[in-house]
Parts: structure tokens; C-alpha cells; sequence
């Protein structure tokens, strides 16, 4: 019987939404909708969250392991399962050493507390140096400029969107994202409140994108483009006289250092390129100065650009410069709850390059190495050869780039085991996967993204229906266990189920708002701690405590954007693909839920009219895409919303191979994105793969 509502928050994105189910029985959820009483989310819900529920139900969702035999699968015991596992990597450690085993985790592993901590169990339970994970295709520029300039990688600025008067969004597709390292409930009630306060939401994107209909001017910008835009600002900013340069040094070094870079790239020189005029570039500079209160904020298109590390550097830079950072209305750093930096900082601390990939020298970033190497550390042979994986909540044959290369080098490996609750693209190449637990399953709690939430707000969801067996967690205890301590197989099992409701007990008792896990567990629409506040001077942790305007390894990439400047003045005809994200899509997944996949083709080639006439071509045309990686066939979609010159494809589709196993997604049509983007271009500062911006050719099929 339906009792009581029980409210939970949804970790599908960042946003964090808060929503009121009710449940019969104990294990049937009969309905979903937005809890108006979430002190984050205040009832806004995307279609994602509804899709919780059929997720839940999805009968092609795995309960129990399932092993390969050959081209056959079979159900498995957890325990036949979990030894076959620690047992082959243990052997394999022991004839290869222990990088011959490589660990990828993916996404959803920051959106659930025992999953984050899963990860950090299984890294020092594998000890191997081959780490990958999806922040070399998303968000390490953006930590390695905070790293740079703050002494920190975590110390990351978020925008306070809601006092701000001038919002400036690069790369970034909130209307469809829901925000990112910009964790908001309602952006778009957030983004209408700026507008009506009188404020500007400028945005920069190669596509009109659904977020142009909230912000008050967008302009296309080339693909890799913004890093020479933000030097031209920060040009017109220093040659107008707009930095309060005495009050800038008194919290930062190397203004002189970041003015004579800027001197080089007037807004006449780096127009044409950019694709924006001399005199919009002067406005927005001029404006943003001007705005009482003003934040830049760049998310994925930057990123994974090119010119990632600069770009997201020059982004932080103009707010330190306009003297908007660490203030209301700029961008200040959230509080969180229970704060996990200062773990983090021990576990891992604030390193890049201590280690590089084997073959190609990538270096290693916070632990991990570039997933773009993870193909060639497979395939080549000799010592240091990866032999096996482990993967946890990663979809990587359809979310890095060149996946049909990976593909091929995860069918040689020795063991792979896969811990998921879907046989899809990659799990379909392990030899045994290991079923996920359903997050109304596990509970939810986010460890990671109150460091990036727009209000201090704390919440924590218990489960809400009951299950049987291990869970993200549970597993890498058991792989964990038996690998480096198989005498107290049992009673570490019991002792460890807890962990990671207990440490987020300690971190809370021990955190700014000294609370506890008892008292989140009483305040089911969370707790708010208040509106974002300027730092006690405590999240610039360099060692004179000074912002770093210009740091060493990303002036020295400086160089290139010139060249890139000069080249695109030379430009031929060439068409360039971006990627995309839709509101009813999640990276590579929920795709097998009925009611995010129904509907139109959703990974259709988007075109302007101007290159789709010049090609001969006309929507719903099927065309083959070719890039120096792959190559691949979709629908052609016309559409003004696409910059001259640039096309636009989504990643995580190319399902079709898994309509044995996934029985909605493996119907639907579109390619992998991800076939065309090419694992050997990646940036050179430290390897973040490039996946826009890709030059490749369209023709009919
Ligand atoms: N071309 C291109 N490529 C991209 C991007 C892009 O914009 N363009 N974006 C990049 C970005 S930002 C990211 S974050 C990556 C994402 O790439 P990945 O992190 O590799 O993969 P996801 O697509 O998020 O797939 C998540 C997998 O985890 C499973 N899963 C879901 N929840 C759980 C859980 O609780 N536990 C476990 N064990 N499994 C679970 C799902 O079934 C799915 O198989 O893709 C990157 N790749
Ligand atoms: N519905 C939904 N929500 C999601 C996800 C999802 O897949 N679906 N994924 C989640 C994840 S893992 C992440 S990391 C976040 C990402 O959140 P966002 O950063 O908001 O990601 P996108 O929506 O991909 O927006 C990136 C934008 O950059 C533009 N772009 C491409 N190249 C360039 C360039 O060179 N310069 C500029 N200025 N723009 C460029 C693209 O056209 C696109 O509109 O979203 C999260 N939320
Ligand atoms: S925006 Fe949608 S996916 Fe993101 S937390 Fe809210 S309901 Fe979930
Ligand atoms: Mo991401």
C-alpha cells in the first residue's frame, strides 16, 4: 500500500532536483513528480526524472552477474562472479605487474556517494597506474586552470547566477545540460530572473542552441575559437584602462605577464577567425566590465576544444581581472556540507605528470591518465602492455574518442569485467557483468557537486525500495577483499557496508555546518545553509596565496592560438563537427527507457542551408560523414541554428548493435559520434581529447 511520500533527489545531472514519490509495498513506485518544497529544485523536474522509475522497471536492466561464454551469456552467482574476477586479476598482476590491469570509471559515479567511493577503493585495491576516467573528455582544463591559478584544482568558482547582472556562457548549453560545474534546480526560472532584474545572459556557441531563447544576445563563435576571443577582451579591457591593475596585484601575480599576451590579439586581428566582428568583441569587453556585477562561465564546448587549458584559464582570468571573482554576483566558491577536498588533496592532492601513458607520453592528471591512450596501451605490445580492465559505470566504446578502435582493443583483453546494469556497446565485450544497483536502490547522496551547486544546500535520500544483494560499493569491497586481504573475506564484508553512510556522517559533523547524517535524514527537502558568500581568503591555496595570472604550462600553449588565428584566416571550405546534448538524453545512456527515446531521430547531422546547398544536399537526406578517424552514415537535419561551416552530431547513440540486449535503445537510429572524433588529437598541455571541431566531409550515401 502507498504510505507516506517519500522524497528523494534525482542524481541524473547536476541540478540535483528534488522529487516526491510514493511507493507501494515496498518495491513498486507508482508515481514521480517535483518536490515544490526542495529547497534547491523548488518542484522544477526535467522528463529525466520521470524516467527514474521506468529505469527501475526496465526489464532488460540486470538483477543477477551475467558471464560470457564465447558468443553465449549466462546468469552467474555473486560469488562465482566476484572470484572469477579478483582470481584473473590477481593472476594477471602477478605474471604482468599491476598496471597490466587498467581501471575506467565513468560519469555516474560522481552522482552517487557509494559509487564515488567504489572508486576510490578500487584504485587502491588495483594500485595500477593505467586510471581512466571521463574527465580527460569533459572537465580536467577546467580543473588544471583552477590548479594553475588557485593552487588548487577544486577550488572552483562557481557563477552566483542569482544576483548576478551579466552572465557570459561559453560552451555551455544549460537549457539542455541543466548546468554543469553550475549545479542549479530551474535554470531556466534562474536565468528569467536575470533578465527581468534588468541583467544580460550573452551567449557564445557555433549553434543557436535552446539556451539563445533564454539569454539576452548569442553569437556564434567558431569551433575552438575562444580562447583568441578571451585574449581580445582582455586586449580591450587592458588597452582601455578598464583593470584596476593596484587592485588586481593585490590579490594576484602576473598581470603584467597576462597584459603582454593579450597585447597580441587586438579584436581586429582575431575577428575573421572567430567568427565574430571587432565590434561586438569590443561591447561585450566593454560591457562586462561595466556590469555592476558580471561572471564568465564556460562549460563542455570550451573544454573540449582545442585550446581546452587556455580557454578555461582566460575565462577564470576575466573574472579575476574585472575584479568579479570571489564576490556577489561574480563567481564565488559554494560551501559545501560535507566537504570532501581536503580527502581528495590527500588521496590524490594537486599533481599532473608524475607518471606518463607508455606509448604516446600522456601525462597523467589527478590520478589518471588521458582515456585516449587507453586504445594504444591495449593494442601495443610489450612491458607495461594493458592486459585486463575493470570498468565501473562507463559506456567508453561510445564516449571516447575513435570507440571502434577501442572496441577492437577490448576484444583482445584478457579479462575484462564490467560493473553496470546494462549489456550494452561496451559491457557486451566483457567476459562477466556485474549488475548495478538502481539508485532508489543504494540512496543517494552527492559527495562532489555541493563544491558546485549555485546555493549551500544539503540533502540526503535514503533508500525508498528494498533489494537484494551488493551494490556500486558492496562490489568493490568484495574485488577489494579478496584481492589484498581474502582471511577477512566476511567479516569485512559486514564491517564495510556502512563505510560510506558513516563517512558522510563524518564529513558532516566535521564540515562548515556541523551537522549530521540523522539531522539530513529529518529534513527530507534538505537544508539550506544560504545563498553563496565570499571566501575567509582560505580557497586560494598557492603558496604566497596569490592568484597566478599567468601560469607557466598554459602561457606557454599561448603560441598556438596565434597560429590558429593566422590559419583560419586561410580557411578553405572545410566543415568542422560539434557535438550536442538534448534535454531527454544522458551522455551514452537512458536511451532504454520508452519514454526519453520515443520521438523523433535524435542524433540527426545538423547542417546550415548554406553548406547543405553548396553540398546538394536537403533534409532527411541520408549522408555518410568521413573524418580522418572513421567514418559513418545519419539523416541530415537543415537547420538555421548551425554556424556557416559547422555541423552538429550528439555523442552516446550508435545503439543498434545491442538490440539483443537493450530492446528500446537498440532501435533507434544515428551513428556514435565518437567514430568520427580521433583518439590521436588531443591537446597538448595535458591530453584532454579534442571532440569538437573535428574537420570531416559530408556526401550522399
Ligand atoms: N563526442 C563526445 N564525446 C563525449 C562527450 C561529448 O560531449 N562529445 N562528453 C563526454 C563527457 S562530458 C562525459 S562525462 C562522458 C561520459 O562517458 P562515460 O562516463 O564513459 O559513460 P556514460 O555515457 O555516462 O555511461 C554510463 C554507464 O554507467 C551505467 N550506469 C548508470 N548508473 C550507474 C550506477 O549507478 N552504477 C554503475 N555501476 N553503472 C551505472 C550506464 O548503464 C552506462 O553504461 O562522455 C564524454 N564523451
Ligand atoms: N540532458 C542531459 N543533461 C546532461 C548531460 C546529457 O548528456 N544530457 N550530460 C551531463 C554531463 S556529463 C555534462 S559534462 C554536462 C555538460 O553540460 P554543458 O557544458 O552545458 O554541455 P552541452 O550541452 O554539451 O553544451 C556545450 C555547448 O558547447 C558548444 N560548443 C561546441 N564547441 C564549442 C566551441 O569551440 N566554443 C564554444 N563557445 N562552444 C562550443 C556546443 O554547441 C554546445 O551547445 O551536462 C550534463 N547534463
Ligand atoms: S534536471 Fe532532470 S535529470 Fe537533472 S536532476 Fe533535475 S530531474 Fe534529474
Ligand atoms: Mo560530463
Amino acid at each position: 500500500m502507498a504510505g507516506a511520500p517519500h522524497f528523494f533527489t534525482c542524481n541524473l545531472c547536476e541540478a540535483q532536483c528534488g522529487l516526491r514519490l510514493t511507493v507501494e509495498d515496498g518495491k513498486r513506485v507508482t508515481s514521480v513528480r517535483g518536490d515544490d518544497e526542495d529547497l534547491l529544485s523548488h518542484g522544477h523536474v526535467c522528463p529525466k526524472a520521470f524516467a527514474l522509475r521506468e529505469l527501475y522497471e526496465d526489464p532488460d536492466r540486470l538483477r543477477v552477474p551475467r558471464m560470457r561464454d564465447g558468443d553465449a551469456w549466462r546468469d552467474a552467482g555473486w560469488t562465482e562472479a566476484l572470484d572469477m574476477v579478483a582470481t584473473r586479476v590477481a593472476d594477471i598482476q602477478k605474471r604482468h605487474g599491476r598496471d597490466a590491469v587498467a581501471f575506467y570509471y565513468g560519469n555516474p559515479t560522481v552522482h552517487s556517494h557509494r559509487g564515488s567511493l567504489a572508486v576510490q577503493l578500487l584504485t587502491a585495491a588495483l594500485g595500477t597506474k593505467n586510471r581512466f576516467d571521463p574527465n580527460s573528455q569533459d572537465s580536467n582544463p577546467r580543473l588544471f586552470a583552477c590548479m594553475q591559478m588557485y593552487g588548487d584544482a577544486l577550488s572552483m568558482a562557481v557563477p552566483d547566477v542569482d544576483r548576478t547582472d551579466y552572465l557570459l556562457v561559453l560552451g555551455a548549453n544549460p537549457a539542455a545540460s541543466n548546468g554543469s560545474m553550475m549545479g542549479l534546480g530551474d535554470p531556466k526560472g534562474r536565468f528569467a530572473a536575470i533578465r527581468a532584474r534588468g541583467g544580460k545572459i550573452v551567449l557564445l556557441d557555433p549553434r543557436r542552441t535552446e539556451s539563445a531563447a533564454w539569454a539576452t544576445e548569442h553569437c556564434f563563435i567558431r569551433p575552438d575559437g575562444d580562447a583568441a576571443f578571451l585574449l581580445a577582451v582582455l586586449h580591450v579591457l587592458f588597452a582601455d584602462n578598464r583593470v584596476d591593475r593596484e587592485r588586481v596585484r593585490a590579490t594576484a601575480s602576473g598581470v603584467p605577464e597576462l597584459r603582454a599576451l593579450a597585447d597580441a590579439f587586438s579584436p581586429e586581428r582575431v575577428a575573421a577567425a572567430v567568427g565574430i566582428d571587432a565590434a561586438t568583441i569590443r561591447r561585450i569587453a566593454r560591457d562586462f566590465s561595466g556590469a555592476a556585477r558580471a561572471c564568465a562561465y564556460s562549460r563542455v564546448g570550451v573544454c573540449q576544444s582545442a585550446f581546452g587549458p587556455v580557454a578555461s584559464w582566460l575565462v577564470e582570468a576575466l573574472n579575476v581581472v574585472t575584479g568579479n571573482f570571489d564576490r556577489e554576483g561574480g563567481v564565488m566558491f559554494p560551501t559545501a556540507a560535507a566537504d570532501i577536498a581536503p580527502l581528495g588533496r590527500l588521496l590524490i592532492g594537486n599533481h599532473y605528470g608524475r607518471w606518463k601513458s607508455r606509448v604516446r607520453g600522456l601525462p597523467e592528471f589527478l590520478g589518471s591518465l588521458p582515456s585516449a591512450a587507453m586504445a594504444e596501451e591495449m593494442e601495443t605490445p610489450g612491458d607495461g602492455q594493458i592486459r585486463a580492465l575493470v570498468c565501473l559505470a562507463g559506456n567508453p566504446v561510445l564516449s571516447v574518442p575513435n570507440g571502434p578502435r577501442l572496441e577492437r582493443a577490448l576484444k583482445k583483453l584478457e579479462l575484462f569485467a564490467a560493473i553496470d546494469f546494462y549489456v550494452n556497446e561496451t559491457t557486451r565485450l566483457a567476459h562477466v557483468v556485474l549488475p548495478a544497483k538502481h539508485v532508489f536502490e543504494t540512496g543517494n547522496f552527492d559527495m562532489v557537486l555541493g563544491r558546485f551547486a549555485v546555493r549551500n544546500v544539503v540533502k540526503y535520500s535514503p533508500p525508498i525500495v528494498e533489494s537484494e544483494g551488493p551494490d556500486d560499493w558492496d562490489i568493490a569491497c568484495e574485488i577489494a577483499l579478496r584481492l589484498r586481504a581474502p582471511f577477512m573475506l566476511r567479516a569485512g564484508r559486514r564491517l564495510a557496508r556502512d563505510i560510506p553512510e558513516r563517512a558522510i556522517d563524518f564529513l558532516l559533523r566535521t564540515g562548515p555546518y556541523k551537522t549530521s547524517l540523522a539531522k539530513l535524514r529529518a529534513a527530507p527537502h534538505g537544508l539550506d545553509n544560504g545563498a553563496l558568500e565570499p571566501s575567509k581568503g582560505d580557497r586560494v591555496r598557492t603558496a604566497d596565496r596569490k592568484i597566478r595570472l599567468a601560469p607557466p604550462p598554459l602561457v606557454t600553449d599561448v603560441p598556438r592560438v596565434a597560429k590558429w588565428v593566422d590559419e583560419q584566416a586561410a580557411r578553405a571550405n572545410g566543415l568542422v563537427l560539434i557535438g550536442r546534448r538534448h534535454l531527454r538524453s544522458n551522455n551514452s545512456w537512458m536511451h532504454n527507457v520508452h519514454s526519453l527515446a520515443k520521438g523523433p531521430d535524435r542524433a540527426q547531422l545538423m547542417m546550415c542551408p548554406d553548406d547543405a546547398n553548396r553540398l546538394g544536399l536537403e533534409g532527411g537526406a541520408r549522408v555518410r560523414i568521413k573524418s580522418r578517424a572513421g567514418e559513418v552514415i545519419a539523416t541530415l537535419a537543415v537547420t538555421g541554428d548551425l554556424m556557416p561551416g559547422v555541423v552538429s552530431l550528439p555523442h552516446g547513440f550508435g545503439h543498434q548493435i545491442v538490440s539483443g540486449t537493450m530492446h528500446v535503445a537498440g532501435a533507434l537510429p544515428g551513428p556514435s559520434a565518437n567514430a568520427l572524433t580521433d583518439d590521436q588529437r588531443v591537446e597538448p598541455v595535458i591530453g584532454t581529447s579534442i571532440l569538437n571541431g573535428i574537420p570531416i566531409t559530408v556526401e550522399r550515401e
